[in-house]
């Protein structure tokens, strides 16, 4: 496995200085500043790959940008609307830059109109950390009540609803701030919040796009731009929703192992893969990671190691991001069973036998908590997450227990 780190570039509150420290192996990282859709030139990729290679002091660092996260999915594509199909072009001018200067593994996402969305991005945990959440009452009474959507009122169950206005109810208008804020934020990297106004009009925008028909504009996305990745020698990969049920009454494609199946079937060739998130997939109770990996092995192209607390067993459901050895996902047969593909890959004799994977997410600690980094991406907190994982992978690929595996 390689060890990677998500780095937003020079504006990011972790240095590539600390990402050293981490003993991190290789970077994750995109060009925020290029609005969804606009080609990525040479100049701009080759400016990112200087920046990662050098320290503070202008010495080498030794790290390559290994995985590009993400390379956006314009809304336009999404929805076959506007400059779709100049975007698609860009698209994919941008895998051909970035092939040119040797970057390989490219991540989207193909999330209508929000990233991932959580209510509380600083719920306290007993140890004082704190950590991201997404409650269910509260998103519903943010949908019910404060973005009034219409549709919403025949969405949520009876007894959800009550829960809801009584939570709505309880808010003052800075808690009703907080949360509009926490759920635009969806974004990491994207500067530009959303105001509400924009999520309604944004949303307005799929009230006549279904399930069926987003997974048409997917499946003509990727009949575009994965065989010219694959020409390119470029492994594409598709990370999940988050949270993987659908929210604001949006189509959702990428929540569970039959979406994958789907989308890895409607263009069946390697260059179009998955970014498996743990973290995404583990809030709901029926995708079973460790068999996801087995089961879409080959195609996995990148792993976001990461560990939701599940707070009930419905779907959807309320949860937290936990420890990323607590949680309900089972960690050690989730590495376990990467480690078998990397087996099965070397036996193979496939260069792509160290799969990419990253600390997905941390909780705010230690002096985390006043240096205000960017939600989900604290330094401490992922500093532990990783080398809780190394640990974790060191053991399990010991001589004496790699056997086994
Ligand atoms: C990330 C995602 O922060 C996160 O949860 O894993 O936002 C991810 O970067 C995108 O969805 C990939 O396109
Ligand atoms: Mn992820």
């Amino acid at each position: 496995m390689k060890q990677t780190w998500r780095w937003f570039g020079p504006s990011d509150k972790t240095s590539i200085d600390d990402i050293l420290q981490a003993g991190v192996e290789s970077i994750v990282s995109a060009l925020h500043h290029i609005p969804p859709g606009a080609p990525w030139s040479k100049d701009e990729i080759a400016r990112r790959q200087q920046e990662i290679g050098r320290k503070n002091d202008g010495s080498p660092s030794g790290l390559q940008w290994e995985v590009v996260e993400s390379l956006p999915v314009s809304e336009d594509i999404k929805k076959q609307s506007g400059d779709w199909l100049e975007h698609i072009d860009n698209y994919k001018v941008s895998l051909k830059n970035l092939a040119e200067q040797g970057i390989e593994v490219i991540c989207y996402n193909f999330m209508p109109v929000l990233d991932w969305t959580r209510t509380d991005l600083k719920w306290k945990m007993p140890h004082g950390g704190t950590t991201m959440r997404f409650d269910l009452v509260d998103f519903a009474a943010f949908d019910l009540f404060i973005l009034k959507r219409e549709g919403a009122k025949t969405e949520y169950p009876q007894k959800l609803t009550a829960k809801a206005r009584q939570r709505f109810e309880q808010f003052n208008p800075e808690q009703c701030r907080q949360i509009v804020d926490n759920i635009a934020c969806g974004l990491p990297g994207d500067t530009d919040k959303l105001t509400l106004e924009d999520v309604r009009r944004h949303l307005a925008e799929y009230n006549h796009i279904s399930p069926e028909q987003l997974f048409k504009h997917f499946t003509h996305f990727l009949q575009e731009v994965a065989p010219t990745a694959q020409e390119l020698g470029l492994r594409l990969c598709c990370h999940p929703d988050d949270p993987p049920f659908p929210l604001l009454g949006l189509p959702r494609i990428a929540s569970t192992e039959a979406h994958y199946n789907a989308l890895l079937q409607a263009v069946d060739i390697p260059a179009n893969g998955v970014a498996l998130c743990a973290g995404s997939l583990g809030a709901r109770s029926d995708n079973d990671l460790p068999g996801m990996i087995d089961r879409l092995g080959d195609r996995i192209h990148f792993v976001h190691l990461r560990n939701v607390k599940r707070e009930s067993d419905g779907i959807p459901t309320s949860f937290h991001e936990d420890e990323h050895l607590s949680g309900d996902t089972d960690m050690v047969a989730l590495v376990q069973a990467i480690l078998r593909q990397e087996k099965k890959r070397r036996a193979a004799g496939r260069r792509d036998c160290s799969i990419p994977i990253r600390p997905d997410h941390g909780m705010d600690i230690l002096d985390d908590l006043s240096r205000l980094g960017q939600p989900g991406y604290p330094t401490i907190g992922r500093v532990k997450a990783l080398a809780e994982l190394r640990g974790l992978i060191t053991a399990l690929s010991h001589p004496s227990l790699a056997a086994k595996i």
